[in-house]
């Protein structure tokens, strides 16, 4: 069983609406996703974790688009609808929110990269994060491998992911390089979620 605490954080990696099945860089079932996570974040909340939302904001100008050389369709444009979190997310005030890959000639797939999200966390003591959100092979993957990397004790909520699979197979050697890498799975029926006390309102 696992029990959140304050020194926990969980990462919501790119629920963002370009990387739902109808924005502009689909992830297939990506809206499939938003119950869970926000069970998660209502889980985390209560304990009193820190809840980080990152979100991928590129210039127009970005190298990863197609027109600019790179190998993917136009998506999360800073300001723009599509770059906006997924209308029925329940990020809560105090949501801390990273920006990534936001200038036009480097990509950032890691949460971590190019930003002062592994500096806040150390701020707040937090020694194991919890990874969720899109897409399982490129943000979610390297966000979890870096966050190893810095010393996080490092869970992944496998049932709160979604890839592309823009290669058949590239999901599976994701989850694969993370369980290498020391990355822990977990789901939500691993989490202690206090059904005594609810049981014991139950019969009062
Ligand atoms: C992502 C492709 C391009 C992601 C971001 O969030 O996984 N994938 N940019
Ligand atoms: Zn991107």
């Amino acid at each position: 069983m696992l029990e959140v605490t304050d020194r926990d954080a969980l990462i919501v990696v790119d629920m963002q609406e370009d990387f739902m099945p109808w924005g502009s860089l689909p992830v297939p079932n990506a809206d499939k996703i938003i119950p869970r996570i926000n069970e998660y974040i209502s889980l985390f909340s209560s304990r009193g974790a820190t809840i980080v939302a990152t979100r991928d904001w590129h210039p127009s100008n970005h190298l990863s688009f197609k027109e600019n050389g790179g190998i993917w369709p136009r998506h999360c444009v800073q300001g723009t609808k599509g770059a906006e979190f997924v209308k029925g997310l329940n990020l809560p005030d105090g949501t801390i929110i990273v920006s990534k890959a936001t200038e036009p000639d480097k990509e950032a797939y890691s949460g971590f990269q190019g930003t002062d999200l592994a500096e806040e966390l150390q701020r707040r003591g937090i020694n194991r994060v919890f990874i969720c959100g899109v897409a399982t092979e490129y943000c979610v993957k390297n966000t979890a491998l870096d966050a190893v990397k810095l010393g996080f004790q490092t869970f992944l909520l496998e049932d709160a992911i979604m890839g592309v699979e823009v290669n058949p197979g590239d999901i599976q050697k994701a989850l694969e390089e993370m369980r290498r890498a020391g990355v822990k799975f977990a789901s939500i029926n691993d989490f202690s979620r206090h059904l005594t006390q609810e049981r014991s309102q139950v019969q009062s």
